[in-house]
């Protein structure tokens, strides 16, 4: 029975191969698919992950490791912060974010603004621990609109944004601009900080690269981070941090336990020396998002014959 499982080629899902490399799951069910006015919406129930959330062909969170993600988009920034109280999130439809957000005892207020409603309709009937009932916190404000509209006119300002986008590719390529980032920046108290996910290093680079030179140009500290998301395209995952005083690197180690222990938080991935080994890039990675795309790993998708992409 193993061996038909393994065999059958109808129950497995892949992301679009990037580079000419590919990862796939084992599924057993497509428990919903829908279109709805901005993208493809679906659930997959996976053997290795659990139950897995696809928009528009790619992966966005599962059961299994959205922990991974989730944690080191919210905690890096909200740990270098240091007393954030108010707080904005971009995307992020699954609660998955803003559940790490509300745990921080700190914070009195939260925008979360999602541009589709079927997202979280979807994913609070589908996947609702990743949520775990964040939406209904009374600290929270959910606004279905255009994150990027939101920011350009805000008339509150924050301590923190996090962008829990799509990739760095079509309908939320705004959200990787120039632009974006400067009324992000307007948008920031000061010593404020936004984190936005940038893609995979090995299979994105341009994207990373562009996502860090537009950061840079609204922010005076722009730092590459890094972690392990299994379900993600080539597993290495970065996240984009750009700062308007703290340095999450300026840190002691132990200022980071005591910050963990005073908001009594018990992460599953993030720990004070995961904080500073993130932000630990190999060489040829640190090269390539200064803006170096002979420092690529892979050869990009414009090399390889049509019968290899
Ligand atoms: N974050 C999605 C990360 C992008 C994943 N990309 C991919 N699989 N190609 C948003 C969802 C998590 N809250």
């Amino acid at each position: 029975m193993s061996k038909k499982n393994s065999e059958d080629p109808g129950s497995w899902f892949a992301e679009p191969p990037l580079r000419g490399f590919q990862q796939r799951f084992r599924t057993t069910h497509r428990l919903w698919h829908q279109r709805s006015a901005y993208q493809t919406v679906e659930i997959y129930e996976t053997v290795p992950f659990g139950r897995i959330l696809v928009l528009d062909g790619a992966v966005q969170t599962t059961q299994r490791d959205e922990f991974i993600y989730h944690e080191m988009l919210a905690l890096v920034p909200l740990i270098s912060h240091g007393c954030p109280a108010s707080v904005a999130i971009v995307g992020g439809g699954d609660g998955g974010t803003l559940r790490r957000v509300l745990a921080c005892p700190t914070v009195t207020r939260v925008v979360q603004v999602e541009l589709d409603p079927v997202v979280t309709d979807v994913c609070r009937q589908y996947l609702p621990e990743i949520a775990a009932g964040s939406f209904s916190d009374p600290r929270v404000q959910l606004i279905f609109g255009d994150g990027a509209q939101f920011l350009q006119q805000a008339e509150e300002a924050f301590d923190v944004i996090l962008v829990d986008s799509t990739d760095p590719v079509g309908p939320a390529l705004v959200l990787f601009s120039e632009a974006f980032y400067r009324s992000a920046s307007r948008a920031l108290r000061p010593g404020g900080l936004i984190v936005t996910q940038s893609g995979s290093p090995f299979l994105m680079p341009e994207e990373l690269r562009r996502t860090a030179a537009n950061m840079r140009q609204a922010f005076p500290l722009v730092r590459t981070y890094l972690a392990l998301v299994p379900s993600y395209p080539g597993v290495v995952w970065s996240f984009t941090l750009g700062s308007t005083g703290p340095d999450p690197l300026a840190l002691s180690l132990e200022a980071v336990e005591e910050r963990l222990a005073q908001w009594r938080l018990s992460p599953r991935y993030y720990t004070p020396a995961v904080h500073f080994a993130a932000f630990a890039l190999p060489a040829f990675l640190s090269q390539g998002c200064r803006g170096d795309s002979r420092y690529d790993l892979l050869p990009a998708d414009e090399t390889l014959s049509e019968q290899q992409a």
